[in-house]
Order: C-alpha cells, then sequence, then structure tokens
C-alpha cells in the first residue's frame, strides 16, 4: 500500500493526512505511515572486490573480479535498504564509493520517495549529465531507496510495485573460451536445467563463431535457445557480412554487435540480419532506450538495471518497451532484476549470474531450468557481513 502516494498528489502536502474519519480502521504503524514519510537519515557506502570462480572473457576485454559498491540508506525509522553496484573494472571501484558519499548530503533529510529523489538528483546533475560514475552513483542510491521503501512497507518489492511473484526463464553465461570449453560449458547449464544460453563470440572469423555455436548446440541439443554477444567488437560493416552468416544458425539473438551508442549502425545490421538483434546493456537511461528504438536498432531490449536508472529507470524502460510491443530481458543484478522482471509486461529472458553470491546470504535460487521469486520482504538483498569484511577493498 502505498500511501504517500496519496499525499504526493498536487493539493496535498508530505504528511497532510486525507483519511476520512469513520471510513476506515488502520493500525498503529499504518496511521503512522499516513502521517508522514520517514526521511533519510544516513547512507553507509563501502567497497568490495569479489574474487571470481573462474574469469569472465569477452571480445572487448576479461573481467576477473567484481568490483562492487554497496550501498546501505537508513531511514530515521530504523529501515534500512541495500543496493549493489558493479564498477567493471577496480580502476573505478574508489571513485564510485566516493561519488555516491559526495552526494549524501544532498539527500540526508529527504523523505524516503525513491521517484521524487530521482527527479531532484537528476535535476541536480543536469550540468555534468548523469551517464557514466554519477548515473552509477544515482541508481545506487535509487536502488537502495526501493529496497528500503519495500521494507518500510513490510512488503516484498514485486508487491509494492503491484506485481505477483512468479519463476522467470533464465539463461545461462558462457564466455570467449573456444569450442572445447564453450561445448563443456553449455554441457553443464544444460544438465543444470536451463533452456537457454549465451556466449561470447567475436573470434578472428566468422567461420570460428559459426563453429563455437554449433559445438554449443551438439553440447546442449536442439531445444536449448542459443544467444551470442560480439561484445561490440565488430565494424557495422563486419557484423553485416557475419550476421548473414550466423542467420542459418537458429540463434534467439545476437547481442551488441557493433557500438552500443551507434544507433545508425545497429539498424543497418538489423535490416540486413533475420536474427533479433539484442541491445541495452550500455544504455544510460531511458532517454537512450528510446533513440535506440527510435532508430530502429534493437528487435529486442536488455536494459541494466544500473545504467537505466535503478528500479526508477527501469520501470519507466518496461513502459517504453510495453508501448512498442518490444520483449526486455534484463542484465546481470539477478535477485534485482528477476523481481523486476515480474512487473515487465514485455518480460522474456532473465540473464542468470552467480558472480556476487559470495557477499549474499539470500542469492537467487534456480530450479528446474527457472529462477524463483520469493515473497521476502524487500529487493531480496541480505549480505554476508562475514563475507564483505573478507572483501574489503
Ligand atoms: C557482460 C556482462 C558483464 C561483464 C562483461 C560483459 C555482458 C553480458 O555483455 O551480456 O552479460
Ligand atoms: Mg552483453
Amino acid at each position: 500500500m502505498l500511501n504517500h502516494a496519496v499525499f504526493l498528489t498536487q493539493d496535498t502536502k508530505i504528511g497532510e493526512s486525507t483519511a476520512r474519519p469513520g471510513r476506515t480502521c488502520y493500525t498503529a504503524r499504518q496511521k503512522m505511515s499516513r502521517m508522514s514519510l520517514p526521511t533519510i537519515q544516513k547512507i553507509r557506502v563501502r567497497a568490495v572486490r569479489v574474487p571470481m570462480a573462474e574469469p569472465h572473457r569477452t571480445a572487448s576485454g576479461m573481467i576477473g573480479e567484481s568490483p562492487l559498491v554497496l550501498t546501505d540508506v537508513v531511514t530515521d525509522s530504523g529501515i534500512e535498504g541495500h543496493s549493489m553496484i558493479f564498477t567493471y573494472t577496480p580502476a573505478a571501484l574508489a571513485p564510485t564509493a566516493e561519488l555516491i558519499r559526495n552526494i549524501v548530503p544532498l539527500v540526508q533529510g529527504d523523505p524516503l520517495a525513491p521517484t521524487a529523489v530521482a527527479e531532484k538528483l537528476n535535476q541536480r546533475f543536469r550540468l555534468l549529465g548523469t551517464q557514466g560514475l554519477v548515473g552509477m552513483a544515482l541508481a545506487a542510491i535509487d536502488m537502495a531507496l526501493w529496497d528500503a521503501l519495500a521494507r518500510e512497507h513490510g512488503l516484498p518489492l514485486v508487491r509494492l510495485l503491484g506485481g505477483a511473484e512468479h519463476p522467470v526463464k533464465p539463461y545461462g553465461a558462457i564466455g570467449y573460451d573456444g569450442v572445447d570449453d564453450c561445448a563443456r560449458r553449455a554441457e553443464l547449464w544444460a544438465q543444470q536445467g536451463f533452456t537457454g544460453i549465451k556466449d561470447k563470440i567475436g573470434y578472428p572469423t566468422v567461420a570460428e563463431d559459426v563453429a563455437v555455436v554449433r559445438a554449443m548446440r551438439t553440447a546442449a541439443g536442439d531445444d536449448m535457445a542459443i544467444m551470442v554477444d560480439y561484445n561490440q567488437c565488430l565494424t557495422s560493416a563486419e557484423a553485416v557480412v557475419r550476421l548473414q552468416i550466423l542467420d542459418q544458425e537458429g540463434l534467439t539473438w545476437v547481442e551488441e554487435p557493433t557500438l552500443a551508442h551507434d544507433y545508425a549502425g545497429h539498424a543497418a545490421i538489423a535490416q540486413a540480419a533475420d536474427t533479433p538483434i539484442q541491445c541495452g546493456e550500455n544504455w544510460w537511461g531511458t532517454l537512450d532506450m528510446r533513440h535506440a528504438i527510435e532508430a530502429g536498432a534493437s528487435d529486442l531490449l536488455m536494459p541494466d538495471v544500473m545504467k537505466i536508472g535503478g528500479v526508477t529507470g527501469w520501470l519507466r524502460a518496461a513502459a517504453l518497451a510495453q508501448v512498442n510491443a518490444i520483449p526486455v530481458s534484463s542484465h546481470l543484478w539477478p535477485e534485482l532484476s528477476a523481481r523486476l522482471l515480474c512487473c515487465t509486461p514485455t518480460a522474456h529472458w532473465l540473464e542468470y549470474s552467480d558472480w556476487w553470491n559470495p557477499i549474499l546470504r539470500t542469492p537467487l535460487q534456480v530450479s528446474d531450468g527457472l529462477a524463483l521469486v520469493d515473497n521476502t520482504v524487500g529487493s531480496g538483498l541480505e549480505w554476508d557481513e562475514e563475507a564483505i569484511q573478507r572483501f574489503a577493498a
């Protein structure tokens, strides 16, 4: 129940009660929450470097560990909301954490109202821009605020957003690991019941790309949905040539064949290829997404909950996808993304990843090829404090 939404209409002030006496009985806690919104009291920011069991290789570089910034918003009602930001490289870890800390004074004392805070912070950073580290810092705060708001109401995030939990379809990730390793990993995902896998390609020749795809097909079976990801490594002209060959392989999508922000280049590739083009993990905010849709750059959409602007950005992206009738998949953040996909009208695939499990007490569970969205209160993040201390940066 989003009582505060009632208070934020134009003709009522925050904290002003609109309850009509005698009509409804409220508990003391409900009365409190109708009286006033909790406010942001403090924000704790920590950096960790979480080791990965195996490095993840792509055509555009390797991820050998997870540099994460953990943000905890504490309200004056004693509620804590958590979020996690992935900085890809340790070089960006300390600056991102510092940036979030520097933003704290701008929101301290503000009501626990994520979309209002997002509007305010986006306005504050208009001159600098909200891409890059600024966007990541704002998303850290947004995601933690939504978690806190759900906890404040004693609700799972999905229910706070008006949805109902249900299992979502995950796919497993495979790196740029060559024919034998990719086939072996494809078989492992199939054995675990996964119905989709995504592999990194962009080998020196398209013949090698095809060889890897065929080896995975043989290993995983004809029913496996196979996606491939070029991680932006081709020119659009090269991509047109390669995709016309890959069109024979029955792929579910080809991801980021060229530079993520080359919408015209992606549109040309999408025109030339039959296989759906998938983009989105590098779009900063819903305006990038709108430009990509308008350009015809992508047949499918996969916003990244951090780069798209946190939960607030995701909800807007989901609405944009719905009015354009385009399927939406997720990128990393499996716990939060699974919940958001439950509230996304055109939900498609969940990208499964266990990279951040070492610091989570309740990582996302997958059973019989489905990711299970449970009804725990909040957005599904509970810290393993001992592990966080061990991996502190
Ligand atoms: C990816 C994710 C995380 C690190 C590097 C690359 C990616 C994906 O492109 O789609 O998972
Ligand atoms: Mg990708």
